[in-house]
């Protein structure tokens, strides 16, 4: 059956992927994020296979975000998949040195950005009686690490909301999913480093880290489920990533 399905952060990585996917089976996809000019350039490429409605939004714009639904033309205001995927990393600089603006963008955009945008289109889906939310979190959110602090603290906000609202919406036929990837290739370390590509290349060297194309499968996979199957939560690394035993210091010794 056609779906409507709204991809945020659809400009690049997993949203592009995503994007692709759910185009080849023929859904409808409304498509946001800043850079227009990529979504131009996905939606000519998509546009014969689906039909592909794209909007500038910045989801740390809480004005925009709150017209959004209202924005949209008639035929894409009934969505069926929301995929809340927009979101980021910035620095990896520790708690006592960072940039506090750092932190901030990371909330507004990674906690802030997807309450609004499900807030907003939630109501449609409960009046529907039709709808999955897929949230794209984070092993950052299950597994510390140094230098992860307020990212894994933003999508660690993102499991428990996830699961707050599959509690909420108990006696409803929606579904809420959040899938919790670890390294993947797309440019979110491009980013994490700000622009630095020799750093974010590091971070991928000598390594098969996911693609962007693996989180898009599982996307469409989670939603092509049976109507009563739930997929609470979908942590997925690639084989060349497992956890360290716990860090201990050596250099304090006495001196505590
Ligand atoms: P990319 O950097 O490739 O994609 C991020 C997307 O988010 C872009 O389309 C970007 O669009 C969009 N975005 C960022 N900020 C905003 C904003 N303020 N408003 C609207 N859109 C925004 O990285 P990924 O594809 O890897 O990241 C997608 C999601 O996956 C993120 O939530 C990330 O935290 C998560 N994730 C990534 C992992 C990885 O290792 N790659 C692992 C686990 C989770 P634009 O800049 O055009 O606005
Ligand atoms: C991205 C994965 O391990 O870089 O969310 O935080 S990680």
């Amino acid at each position: 059956m056609k779906k409507c399905v709204l991809i945020s952060g659809a400009s690049s990585g997993f949203g592009e992927a995503c994007a692709r996917r759910f185009a080849a089976a023929g859904h409808d996809l409304v498509l946001c994020a800043r850079r227009l000019e990529r979504l131009e350039a996905l939606q000519e490429e998509l546009s014969g296979r689906s039909r592909v409605y794209i909007q500038h939004l910045d989801v740390t714009d809480r004005q925009a975000v709150d017209g959004f639904l209202p924005s949209l033309p008639e035929l894409f205001r009934e969505v069926d998949i929301l995929v809340n995927n927009a979101g980021l990393a910035l620095g990896l600089a520790p708690a006592y040195e960072v940039d506090v603006d750092d932190w901030e963008i990371m909330v507004d955009t990674n906690i802030k950005g997807l309450m609004r945008i499900t807030r907003q289109f939630l109501p449609g889906m409960v009046e529907r009686r039709r709808g999955h939310i897929v949230n794209i979190g984070s092993v950052a959110g299950n597994w510390p690490y140094p230098g992860g602090n307020a990212y894994g603290a933003t999508k660690a906000f993102v499991k428990q909301f996830s699961r707050g609202l599959r509690a909420d919406l108990l006696g409803t036929p929606l579904r809420v999913t959040n899938i919790e990837p670890g390294l993947a290739e797309t440019e979110f370390s491009l980013v994490r480093m700000k622009g630095d590509a020799q750093k974010a290349g590091d971070v991928y060297s000598g390594t098969k880290p996911l693609s962007a194309e693996d989180i898009a499968e599982i996307v469409d996979w989670v939603t092509s489920l049976p109507a009563h199957v739930n997929i609470n939560t979908l942590e997925v690394m690639p084989v060349c990533q497992a956890w360290n035993p716990l860090a201990v210091d050596r250099t304090l010794g006495n001196d505590l």
